[in-house]
């Protein structure tokens, strides 16, 4: 008897799990259609795709016996996937839901901006709630989704009494919970909502059934969309890992990827540092943990050199994420390795099996470096994907919005007046002073950097939304570490080339550094390493600068 959680082995529950144990609720998982018959609260953190979420539950033989334990009365919370199995049908595929809800769920339009919807946005109820047990509050949550229920109550009535909350993304409206009786659902998720997501998960877990009298009287006036959607841009921050020279995995930062320290003439430095070695700005989980602390939407965690050995041997990697995870109620990344590849004793790995481990050890996200590139490079000589990439196969069952690629170009300088080679058509002119006259494309490298490869960043971009990638993230190797501020023309460049959403990275060297490039570009994300590890900016002082600039922040 108790309270349940139910994992259909796609995606990251452990996430569910950490937040439940660290506000101290204990729990079992569904194993079996029997388990159903022992729970008292459920709860279903579906994350992945819809079609692979109802197939699994289905040759598990949980489909069934899920509906009836919802159908029974007792409480249900559903996160994300698990709220979306509620409604009639998605787009996403043709395999009906449960249909407790009436209402297909569908894609966003993304005529009007980027799609996954990802991020934090606002959660507004649809009554005004007096219930001092309301687990909403007027907080940001943490979204991440293609897919929604719109909100649409002259076309669906029925499913009018349902919605609990609704959110703007873009000019539509969606339903960002529902709430009737026994049965909860959210379409963000609580266990990467920082503190207001535990509060939330708290407060159902406390008070997980609405009585009937809990209901206002009369619902508020149905919302209209504002001029303006509070989804907010995001401060993430990167910690780049590896093993330092004696072997013990330390959280490092490159000046555009060279991470190893440099000679110091200063007496004083001679005898701290050693030319040469792997520069060590701290632990990964410590530095994780200040980083939530302090603030930070995302983290973002890129095991630098794990093209050199199979990742799934790479077990202390796997530690830090289980442990960052353990400490981090915000999303996190994680990159390096994403790729088949095979183990020393000669057993094949997948790249989807690498990313299910991530993803089990409380990944929210996979980003893929070197193997897009190598995946855009095959795309062009055969027209389209062929279902093999990491990309492909990591999206067909996680969903798009957990795959991030991350791209590493380089400028490559030429001269505008005479270039006449296969980039003319983007190349960048300089218009900053100090470039006027310049001109220049960017050419994609992998391996950290140390090849470059015959693909430019135009090219990637395209190639790798068309295979199924839900975010870039957008490195440059000039700015990396530099202090000169984002790469503004690389990032207006590649953000017209794509409608998913672009995280900007390298180069920040102050708070107005992210202040530019939100006012000059469209990205959704900023990305800084180097300033907080070294503790020069703080992340809150740069979400102050950005809320007084009138941008939308999570402060
Ligand atoms: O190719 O799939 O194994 O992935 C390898 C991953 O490791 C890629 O995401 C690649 O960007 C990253 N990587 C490889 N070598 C380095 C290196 O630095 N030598 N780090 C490296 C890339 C870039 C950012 C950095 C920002 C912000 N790091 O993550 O944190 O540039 O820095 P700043 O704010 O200090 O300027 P695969």
């Amino acid at each position: 008897m108790g309270l349940y959680l139910l994992d259909y082995g796609a995606g990251n529950v452990r996430s569910l799990a950490n937040s439940l144990t660290k506000l101290g609720h204990k729990f079992q998982w569904i194993a079996a259609p029997a388990d159903f018959a022992n729970a008292t609260m459920l709860i279903f953190p579906g994350v992945g795709a819809f079609s692979t979420a109802i197939q699994n539950l289905q040759s598990k033989g949980l489909l069934a016996p899920l509906r009836e334990y919802i159908l029974s009365g007792r409480p249900y919370f559903g996160i994300c996937i698990g709220m979306q199995i509620l409604f009639e049908s998605s787009s996403e595929s043709n395999i009906p839901g449960l249909a407790i809800v009436p209402c297909p769920v569908e894609l966003f339009d993304s005529t009007d901006k980027a799609v996954p919807h990802m991020g934090w946005n606002s959660a507004d109820l649809l009554y005004p709630s007096s219930d001092k047990d309301e687990p909403v509050e007027s907080s940001y949550y943490y979204y991440v989704h293609s897919y929604c229920a719109k909100y649409n109550p002259e076309k669906y009535p029925a499913a009018t009494e349902w919605v609990h909350s609704t959110t703007q993304y873009g000019q539509e409206l969606f339903v960002s919970s529902v709430r009737k009786g026994s049965v909860f659902g959210t379409q963000f998720h609580p266990e990467k909502s920082g503190e207001a997501g535990l509060a939330l998960l708290d407060a159902w877990l406390r008070k997980p059934e609405l009585a009937t009298s809990d209901l206002p009287p009369t619902p508020r006036t149905p919302p209209k969309p504002k001029s303006k959607h509070s989804l907010t841009k995001r401060i993430v921050a990167a910690l780049d890992v590896r093993a330092n020279d004696e072997g013990d995995l330390v959280v490092t930062k490159g000046d555009q990827y060279d991470v190893r320290e440099k000679a110091d003439p200063t007496p004083s430095a001679v005898h701290t540092k050693t030319a040469g070695a792997v520069r060590n700005l701290g632990k990964p989980v410590a530095l994780a943990a200040r980083y939530y602390a302090q603030g930070a939407d995302e983290l973002c965690l890129l095991n630098i050199t794990s093209f050199r050995q199979s990742p799934l041997q790479d077990q202390p990697m796997l530690a830090v994420v289980r442990a960052a995870a353990e400490a981090v109620f915000v999303p996190l990344t994680i990159g390096g390795g994403i790729k088949d590849s095979v183990d020393p004793d000669g057993t094949p790995r997948s790249a989807l099996e690498v990313a299910g481990a991530y993803f089990r050890a409380g990944a929210d996200k996979v980003s893929i470096g070197s193997e897009a590139v190598y995946a855009v490079e095959r795309l062009r000589a055969a027209g389209k994907g062929d279902g093999t990439s990491a990309i492909e196969t990591i999206a067909h069952v996680y969903g798009r919005q957990a795959v991030v690629v991350s791209v590493d170009p380089r400028r490559v300088y030429v001269d505008p007046a005479t270039y006449d080679g296969p980039y003319k058509d983007e190349l960048v002119i300089g218009r900053a002073e100090n470039e006027r006259g310049k001109a220049w494309w960017y050419q994609c490298t992998v391996s950290g950097g140390r090849e470059a490869r015959e693909v430019s960043v135009v090219e990637l971009a395209r190639g790798v939304e068309s295979l199924g990638a839900g975010e870039i993230l957008l490195n440059s190797i000039d700015r990396d570490g530099t202090g000169l501020g984002f790469d503004l023309d690389l990032i207006n460049l590649v953000r017209q080339q794509v409608n998913i959403p672009v995280v900007a990275s390298s180069g920040a060297g102050g708070k107005e550094h992210f202040l530019d490039v939100f006012e000059s570009t469209d990205a959704e994300a900023a990305l800084a390493a180097g300033i907080f590890h070294r503790e020069e900016v703080e992340i809150v002082d740069v979400k102050g600068a950005l809320e007084t600039a009138g941008i939308n922040v999570r402060v």
